[in-house]
């Protein structure tokens, strides 16, 4: 444990740590909170505080922190070998037991995966790997991949192209071309007069708008997030994905489903693709693959795929020093034997999703949550300021701030996503652990009433 006191950290990291999407200024005026320990699904911050983690880190902590089985297989790996590439045809057990272990648990269409060190890269491994395989297809006009706005895949230049976060594209030169964007499937906001299941259609419909649009021939693939995640736990209407995917089959193109979020047990299933019943060619996994123990992801790759690229391809010029790392692969395969074992994602669909969706479905009668949203263990709370309106306060984004400010203060981590409070807690929590988080969650949407009628916020 660091024997620096808090403000001693606060200072040096304020001095010389630039944080990933934050500003530096605001924080260096506030000091960033320190975590310092965790255990189960609570964390313990430099003061001494204990915070109930909502979000399991950044969505990753499946199995909750301290597991020594877990910390044991990085060690045991580190001893015997702790790094060794599979460039130049080499490879090494945990690399190889993983990619095993990875097929026995996606859907029967994989038995390939690539490694990589995050999701970001195996995003950004999927454009390359797509556009290759058009080109071995002989259609290498094929090269325009479809996302979605408010998608999220990741931070790197093709991976924050393919997402639909326009901040990010408006900090220089993204989209790069050939990526283009379709709207989301987002009924709260968007679903106007419709019902969510005729939204869901007229959405899954722009796909097929978008690929008339640009000429069915140039279009590779499309790329989706089961359910988006970092746009705000938007879980889409039932007749969405069957409808996108059927625009997929139609027109020939590549199904991307980005699991990195929904993978290894979040929704219920172990991959999101399952709950909604579609047949990707390309799945991204990151996140949850190591419980976030070490960093390590991959990208999937279905047998129509991988077997033009094997068969046809010669050298795939892609990877990375890191691709498939040792001590990552050991803990992921740790990671899986203690999901299967201990049917965590079995418990999520028989068990936790339902009590979690009882529980939090119970802030619906808090008067400013105009709709509550869960998935297997996600969950999704819209702040407004005259329910039933689906209409949102005039300056978005702040009474969301607001709120898990003071959900940190209540001892629970909630993400905020403009006015939209968010959560996806590991998948071991307890049922009396989910009456605590929304217990905690509940004082927070009480004390942001109160602050919103003080500041007459509407
Ligand atoms: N795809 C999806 C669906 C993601 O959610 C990535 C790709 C990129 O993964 P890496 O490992 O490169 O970060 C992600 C990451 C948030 C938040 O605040 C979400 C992510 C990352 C950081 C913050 O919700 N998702």
């Amino acid at each position: 444990m660091s024997r620096l006191s808090t403000a001693e950290l606060q200072r040096l990291d304020a001095a010389h740590y630039l944080h990933p999407f934050t500003d530096s200024r605001q924080l260096a005026a506030k000091g960033a909170r320190v975590i310092t320990q965790a255990e189960g699904v609570w964390l313990t911050d430099s003061d001494g505080h204990r915070i109930l983690d909502g979000m399991a880190g950044l969505w990753c902590v499946a199995l909750g922190y301290g597991r020594r089985e877990l910390a044991e297989a990085a060690y045991r790996q580190m001893l015997e070998l702790p790094y060794y590439n599979s460039f130049f045809q080499c490879a090494h057990p945990p690399a190889i037991e993983l990619a095993q272990r990875l097929t026995e648990v996606t859907p029967p269409q994989f038995r390939h995966v690539f490694f990589t060190g995050s999701g970001s890269e195996a995003n950004d491994t999927m454009v390359r790997l797509v556009r290759r395989y058009w080109q071995l297809r002989e259609e290498p006009g094929r090269n325009v991949i479809v996302g979605r706005w408010n998608g999220y895949h990741g931070s790197t230049v093709a991976g924050a192209s393919l997402g639909g976060m326009k901040p990010m594209h408006e900090q220089g030169g993204l989209p790069i071309p050939g990526i283009v964007h379709v709207n989301q499937p987002y009924w709260f906001e968007n679903g106007g007069e419709l019902s969510p299941a005729e939204f869901g259609l007229r959405a899954a419909r722009e796909l097929a708008d978008r690929i008339e649009e640009i000429g069915p021939r140039r279009i590779a693939a499309f790329i989706g997030e089961p359910v988006q995640g970092a746009g705000g736990v938007i879980i889409p209407p039932d007749t969405y994905w069957p409808e996108i995917q059927r625009i997929c089959d139609h027109y020939g193109i590549l199904l991307v489903s980005d699991e990195v979020i929904c993978g290894f047990g979040r929704t219920g299933q172990w991959f999101g693709c399952e709950h909604f019943g579609t047949r990707p060619d390309l799945m991204p996994i990151a996140k949850a693959m190591s419980s976030g123990y070490l960093p390590i992801g991959g990208l999937m790759v279905a047998d129509r795929v991988a077997d033009v690229l094997i068969d046809k391809g010669g050298e795939f010029t892609h990877g990375f020093t890191y691709s498939g790392h040792p001590a990552a692969c050991a803990v992921s395969v740790a990671c899986i034997d203690i999901l299967r074992r201990e049917k965590i994602v079995e418990r999520v669909r028989d068990e936790l999703a339902g009590y979690f969706a009882a529980r939090w479905r119970t802030l619906a009668a808090h008067p400013l949550v105009g709709e509550v949203r869960t998935l297997g263990l996600l969950g999704a709370l819209e702040l407004v300021p005259a329910k039933p309106d689906r209409r949102f306060f005039a300056n978005r984004g702040d009474v969301g701030t607001v709120c898990r400010d003071l959900c940190v203060a209540n001892g629970v981590i909630s993400r905020a996503v403009r006015d939209t409070m968010i959560v996806a807690p590991p998948l071991v929590i307890t049922p009396a652990e989910i009456d605590e988080l929304v217990a905690r969650v509940g004082r927070a949407l009480d004390l942001t009433a109160h602050h919103i009628a003080k500041e007459q916020w509407h």
